[in-house]
C-alpha cells in the first residue's frame, strides 16, 4: 500500500466528517442559503490567492521533474480565480473588501510555514492533502446537485478529468517521496496529512457558520 492510501486509511474518521460536512450537503441539495456559499466564495478567493505564494515557494525546491507540473500549476489557479470573480459578479457578492476569517487565517499561515520551513516531502503532503481534500468532496456535491446551479462552475472546477488528473499525478509523487524518506521524516509528513485534512474540515465549518474570529463578531473583524 502506498503512502497517500495508508494515510487516507488512517486518518478516515476526519475525512468521513469533511464528506458529510452540511455545507456539501446542503450544496448538492440546493439548500444552501446563499449568504453561506457567498461566505465560502470570499474565504476561498483569499485561499487560492494564497495557495499561489505557496506553490511558488515549493518550485525551486522541487526535483527538476516536478518543476513543469508545479509551475503550470499557477496560470491553472489564476484561472480559478477569474472563476470567483465571474461568478461574484454574476450573483453581486463582493470579494475586494473580504478579510481571512481565523480558521482561513491559519490554514494559509500553515501554508506557507510548511511551504518555507519544513522539507519539501512535507510541504508537498500538504499541497497533495488540500487537492485530493477538494476533489472529493466537490464529487459529494457533484452527486446531486442540479446543473443549471449558479455554483455548478465550481463544481465542474475541482471534479473535471484535469483536476482529477492533477490529484492522481500528486499521489503518484508524494507516494514516490513518502518511499524515500527516512522514518522520522515520514513521520512528519503523517502529521501534516492528518493536521491537513483537520483544517479542510474547519474551513468547511467556517464557511457554514460565517464564524469570523472567535470572540468578535462581522462588524469588529
Ligand atoms: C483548495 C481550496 C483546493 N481552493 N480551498 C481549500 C480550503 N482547500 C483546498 O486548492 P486549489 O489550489 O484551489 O485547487
Amino acid at each position: 500500500m502506498g503512502f497517500c492510501e495508508e494515510q487516507l486509511t488512517r486518518v478516515r474518521h476526519v475525512w468521513e466528517r469533511m464528506l458529510d460536512h452540511r455545507f456539501l450537503r446542503e450544496t448538492r441539495d440546493g439548500t444552501i442559503a446563499d449568504a453561506t456559499f457567498a461566505s465560502w466564495m470570499q474565504q476561498d478567493y483569499l485561499f487560492v490567492e494564497a495557495a499561489i505564494p505557496f506553490i511558488a515557494a515549493l518550485i525551486p525546491r522541487a526535483p527538476k521533474p516536478q518543476r513543469t507540473a508545479l509551475g503550470l500549476a499557477i496560470p491553472t489557479l489564476e484561472k480559478e480565480l477569474e472563476l470567483f470573480r465571474e461568478r461574484a459578479t454574476a450573483a453581486g457578492i463582493d470579494l475586494v473588501s473580504v478579510r481571512p476569517g481565523f480558521t482561513n487565517h491559519a490554514y494559509v499561515q500553515f501554508l506557507l510555514a510548511t511551504a518555507y520551513s519544513a522539507s519539501y516531502a512535507e510541504a508537498f503532503t500538504v499541497l497533495y492533502v488540500a487537492e485530493k481534500a477538494y476533489y472529493d468532496s466537490w464529487m459529494v456535491v457533484r452527486a446531486g446537485i442540479d446543473e443549471a446551479s449558479a455554483w455548478f462552475p465550481f463544481v465542474e472546477n475541482w471534479t473535471s478529468d484535469a483536476f482529477a488528473g492533477w490529484v492522481d499525478y500528486l499521489e503518484r509523487e508524494l507516494d514516490a517521496l513518502a518511499a524515500g524518506a527516512g522514518q522520522s521524516e515520514r513521520e512528519r509528513m503523517a502529521e501534516l496529512f492528518e493536521l491537513t485534512a483537520k483544517y479542510e474540515v474547519a474551513f468547511w465549518e467556517m464557511a457554514a457558520t460565517g464564524a469570523t474570529w472567535p470572540g468578535l463578531d462581522a462588524q469588529v473583524s
